[in-house]
């Protein structure tokens, strides 16, 4: 039986931040970084049938062409990964009444629509790729004990080697095959770097200097076996790495919006994010 105090239930039964019940929730769910980016994305659904959340954890469940779906957002960083993925992963297979885990895990399909800055040539503002991989310079994955593919760890030591002077232990997740393949089959497929925070940890400097000068460059210029850093956000190696280790498919896919290459930003981001959202419900 798992204690009170592991997985915290609040007063109507639903997990603890996403205030969630079982019932509330699909199996195959979208999420976003930005709260506001919830409604966009459940506009397109066919109805809506629940709207919950607490703190920046909103949720719209509906149907889309009769299937069940869920939108669920995430804030920014893997922190907040943590949280959201462990609690819809409770929420599928713990019984919240009894706190013993069911007798059948079940898995779900979790599609990230996120914003990302390019950090590849190949890899323009406007444009919408796939992380085929990510990586995570946060300290997320080294709380849990998770197998590596023989792949996962040649990414992983080539990048460790890259940056061993910030001293951090970078960590790999996958993107799930048949995902790419259903929503993502005509995208870019990059790698993504997960950063955990948006100035210095993604080389930005305002009114600081940055600890590696040449970040940006160094990362957009690794060979990875024949693929290529393309490009930085805040969530997508938790989302992978926490979703490979629970036996979720998962998938992320980013409306690219800036570029550390040529120093631009999106003049319509807005834009781009709408058509991610329509590529991905029009796939579903
Ligand atoms: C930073 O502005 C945020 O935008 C990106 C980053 O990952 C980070 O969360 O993603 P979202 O647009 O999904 O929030
Ligand atoms: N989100 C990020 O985390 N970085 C960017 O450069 C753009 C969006």
């Amino acid at each position: 039986m798992i204690n009170d105090s592991e997985l915290i239930l609040n007063q109507d039964g639903s997990v603890y931040h996403l205030n969630l019940l079982p019932e509330d929730i699909a199996d195959t769910i979208i999420f976003v970084g930005d709260q506001e980016r919830v409604p966009l994305v459940s506009q397109h659904f066919d109805r809506i049938e629940i709207k919950k959340g607490k703190r920046e954890f909103i949720t719209h469940t509906g149907y889309l062409r009769g299937k069940r779906i869920s939108v669920v957002s995430t804030g920014i960083g893997t922190d907040n990964i943590d949280i959201v993925i462990n609690e819809i992963d409770a929420l599928f297979n713990v019984d919240l009444q009894t706190k013993m885990l069911n007798p059948e895990i079940r898995s779900v399909d979790i599609i990230r629509i996120g914003t990302s800055g390019s950090m590849n040539p190949n890899v323009a503002t406007d444009q919408i790729i796939v992380s085929e991989f990510a990586v995570g310079f946060d300290s997320l994955m080294q709380f849990y004990k998770k197998q590596y593919t023989e792949e996962e760890v040649g990414i992983r030591d080539i990048i460790t080697n890259a940056f061993s002077e910030f001293g951090v232990k970078p960590y790999v997740g996958k993107a799930n095959e048949s995902l790419v393949e259903r929503y993502a089959y005509d995208l870019y497929k990059g790698i993504t770097v997960t950063a955990p925070g948006f100035y210095g940890p993604q080389g930005r400097k305002v009114r600081t200097q940055e600890a590696a000068p040449r970040f940006i460059e160094v990362a957009g210029s690794l060979d990875l076996a024949g693929r290529h850093i393309t490009n930085l956000e805040m969530e997508t190696a938790g989302i992978y790495a926490l979703s490979n280790m629970f036996g979720h498919r998962a998938i992320s896919i980013n409306a690219i919006v800036a570029s550390r290459v040529d120093a631009r930003f999106s003049e319509q981001p807005q834009a781009v994010i709408q058509r991610a959202i329509l590529l991905v419900l029009d796939r579903f």
